[in-house]
C-alpha cells in the first residue's frame, strides 16, 4: 500500500496510506537497501503487519521531487509563511529572510498576514502592500472568525505546502481552520486537533483531504542565511527585475550614484521596507567574518 510520511518519532515512521489510515511504521531495511534514510514527506510503499493495530513496515523509498534543509521536509511543493499583523507584530527582516531562504531552496512561496482582527484595514492593507511585488502572493487571514481561510485553502490544494514563521503568529490555528469538516474517507468528520492550543514542538504533516497536506513546524524568531555571496542577493529580488539601468554594471544597488532601484524606490515603485531590508541583509552578509 502506498502512502505518505506525516511523522518520525524515535525510530517510527506514521505513514498516512491512501486507504485514509495512519500506520504506525518501522524502516527495517530500507537504509540498507537504499541508504537513504527516511524523511517526513517522503511517499513510501508499506507491507500492513497488523491492520487492527495498524502497523507496518516501509518497503519502499519513492524518489523525492525536492528535499529541504530547513524545515526538513521532502516532497514539500510549497512554503506558506505566516506572520501576524499584531501580537506579536511582524518583523518585516525575518520575512524576507525567509522569502530569501525559500527562494535559495528553489520552492514558491505563498505568504500569510493572519489576526487581520486585531487591526485596521488600513494597517493589514499597509501591510500586504510591501509585498505587492515580491513575486509570492499576499493573503489576508483571521484564524479566530475564519476569515479568508477559503481562498487560502484553493491555493494549497493538491500540494505540500510547508508552514514557516514565528511563535504565536497563529500557524497551527489556522492549519485548524484549513482542516475543518473535512471528511475522512471512511466517512466521519475527521477530529479538530485542538491545534492552535499549544506551542508545536515538532513538525508533523497534516492531512487537508485526499491530495492536500500542510505540514505545521515550530516557530522561531532567527536564523541563518545560507547565502555566501552578498552579490547574489539582488538576484532574489522580484522588485528589482525591471530596473537595469544602473551606471555602474553591476550594481549592488546600495551605495553607487545613479542607480536605477534607488531610483524606484524614490518614485514610490518599489517598497520602501523591501529596499531598507535588503541594504540591511546585503550588510551582514558582506560583514559575515571570513576565514
Ligand atoms: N486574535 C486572534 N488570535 C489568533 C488568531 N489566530 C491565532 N490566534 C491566537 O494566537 C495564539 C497562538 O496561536 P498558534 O496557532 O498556537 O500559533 P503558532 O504559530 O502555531 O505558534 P507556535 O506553535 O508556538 O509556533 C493562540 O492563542 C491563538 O488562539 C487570529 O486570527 N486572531
Ligand atoms: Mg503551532
Ligand atoms: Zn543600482
Amino acid at each position: 500500500m502506498r502512502g505518505r510520511i506525516i511523522k518520525g518519532i524515535a525510530g517510527f515512521y506514521y505513514v498516512y496510506a491512501d486507504n485514509g489510515r495512519t500506520y504506525e511504521c518501522k524502516a527495517k531495511g530500507i537504509f540498507r537497501k537504499d541508504g537513504r534514510k527516511p524523511l517526513v514527506g517522503d511517499i513510501v510503499d508499506i507491507d500492513v503487519l497488523d491492520e487492527e493495530e495498524g502497523l507496518g513496515n516501509i518497503a519502499v523509498l519513492t524518489e523525492r521531487s525536492s528535499e529541504l534543509i530547513r524545515p526538513e521536509v521532502a516532497n514539500a511543493d510549497q512554503a506558506l509563511i505566516v506572520f501576524a499583523l499584531a501580537h506579536p507584530k511582524p518583523n518585516y527582516l525575518l520575512i524576507d529572510k525567509l522569502l530569501l531562504q525559500f527562494s535559495l531552496q528553489g520552492l514558491p512561496v505563498i505568504l500569510c498576514f493572519n489576526k487581520d482582527d486585531l487591526v485596521d484595514d488600513e494597517d493589514a492593507e499597509r501591510a500586504a502592500s510591501i509585498y505587492r511585488d515580491c513575486g509570492s502572493r499576499v493573503f489576508l487571514t483571521c484564524a479566530r472568525d475564519n476569515k479568508g481561510i477559503d481562498e487560502l485553502k484553493a491555493e494549497l490544494k493538491g500540494r505540500l505546502s510547508c508552514v514557516a514563521g514565528p511563535s504565536g503568529v497563529g500557524k497551527s490555528s489556522l492549519i485548524n481552520c484549513l482542516q475543518d469538516n473535512v471528511k475522512t474517507q471512511t466517512g466521519d468528520i475527521s477530529r479538530k486537533a485542538e491545534r492552535g492550543k499549544h506551542t508545536t514542538r515538532h513538525s508533523e504533516i497534516i492531512p487537508i483531504s485526499e491530495d492536500t497536506f500542510i505540514m505545521d513546524t515550530p516557530g522561531f524568531s532567527s536564523f541563518d542565511i545560507f547565502l555566501k555571496d552578498a552579490e547574489e542577493l539582488r538576484d532574489h529580488y522580484n522588485e528589482f527585475i525591471p530596473y537595469k539601468d544602473c551606471r555602474f554594471q553591476p550594481c549592488s544597488h546600495t551605495h553607487e550614484p545613479d542607480c536605477d532601484v534607488k531610483a524606484a524606490v524614490n518614485e514610490g515603485k518599489i517598497s520602501a521596507e523591501r529596499y531598507e531590508g535588503y541594504v540591511q541583509i546585503y550588510n551582514e552578509l558582506k560583514n559575515i567574518r571570513r576565514y
